[in-house]
């Protein structure tokens, strides 16, 4: 697709991006989603050295979403050749990056000189010394954000909702030169099997996504949109064309749609067609605000 609209730095072909950690592990998979029509895609998370992940069960359908505990596996430094061949192509390919330290991040970083922008994952709820441990911390959070700030390119950062006040922390990344914000990463639960007394996940607690997720995805786009002047896109539960349209409404410039995929594989053409037909125009176009 041609690109209508740069968001946060990045031109995009549209208003719709994969979101990260859904079928962002091969350059087939991403490459796939680009032709099946979304505007963008984010890479699975890719840390400072490899890792295998939780042992299972990792992920498990609930009532209304999905819970995983996945456990940040991620090959580290070698899927650079993966997805090397679409960062040449100069696809619209935004490499997800985690760390426990500004360091580990600008480390991460430095193996992607050819990425068009970088989101950084300081959100995931189960990720010890990773993720939400360090991204609930403001001061982090804006030297995490300047250390891959520093190699000039568009960042965006990923936000944990599992925070007292999700707008400081946006105007955290922005202090620390953040493009946008995403919100949001999953939601901290878990399951507990009657049956076998145990919690089901194998790593116990996990993140929930899915639609059940989706109203506390408006409200904290609501929030940041208050809190902040940079983009925001929207994340959590999208499935549907009248799911963007209300996270446009409640701030965001763009959205992310991750667990919808794996119901609907075609969930981008879809969305932009019902936008189209409902609208009367493309969904590169779509304007709207409930602040005022
Ligand atoms: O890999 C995971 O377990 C994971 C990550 Br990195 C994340 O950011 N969010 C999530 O729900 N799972």
């Amino acid at each position: 697709q041609t690109p209508t609209e740069t968001i946060g730095g990045v031109p995009l072909g549209n208003h719709m991006l994969l979101a990260a950690g859904v079928l962002g592990t091969t350059a087939a998979s991403l490459s796939r989603m680009l032709r099946l029509g979304a505007g963008g895609v984010v890479t699975k998370s890719i840390g400072p050295e490899p890792k295998d992940g939780h042992h299972g069960p990792s992920l498990i359908p609930v009532a209304g979403g999905i819970l995983n505990a996945m456990g940040l596996p991620n090959p580290s430094q070698e899927f650079t050749g993966e997805i090397a061949p679409l960062l040449t192509a100069k696809e619209p390919v935004v490499v997800s990056i985690f760390g426990g330290t500004p360091a580990e991040f600008a480390k991460v970083a430095e193996w992607f000189p050819d990425a068009p922008a970088f989101e950084l994952n300081l959100s995931c709820p189960h990720a010890e010394g990773y993720g939400a441990a360090i991204g609930a911390n403001p001061r982090v959070v804006r030297e995490c954000t300047e250390a891959v700030k520093a190699f000039g390119k568009p960042v965006w950062v990923k936000l944990t909702p599992n925070v007292a006040d999700i707008g400081v922390i946006g105007r955290a990344a922005e202090e620390g030169g953040a493009d946008a914000v995403v919100a949001i990463n999953t939601v901290k639960a878990m399951r507990i099997s009657t049956g076998m007394r145990r919690p089901v996940l194998g790593n116990k607690f996990g993140g929930l996504s899915g639609t059940a997720v989706f109203p506390i995805a408006v409200r904290a786009v609501y929030d940041l949109y208050e809190a902040c002047t940079i983009p925001i896109i929207g994340c959590g539960g999208v499935s549907t064309a009248d799911n963007v349209l209300e996270m446009m409404m409640a701030g965001a410039a763009a959205v992310e749609i991750g667990s919808a995929v794996y119901d609907n594989i075609n969930v981008f053409s879809d969305i932009a067609e019902d936008l189209y037909d409902a609208n009367g125009i493309p969904a590169g176009e779509i304007v709207g605000c409930a602040h005022d």
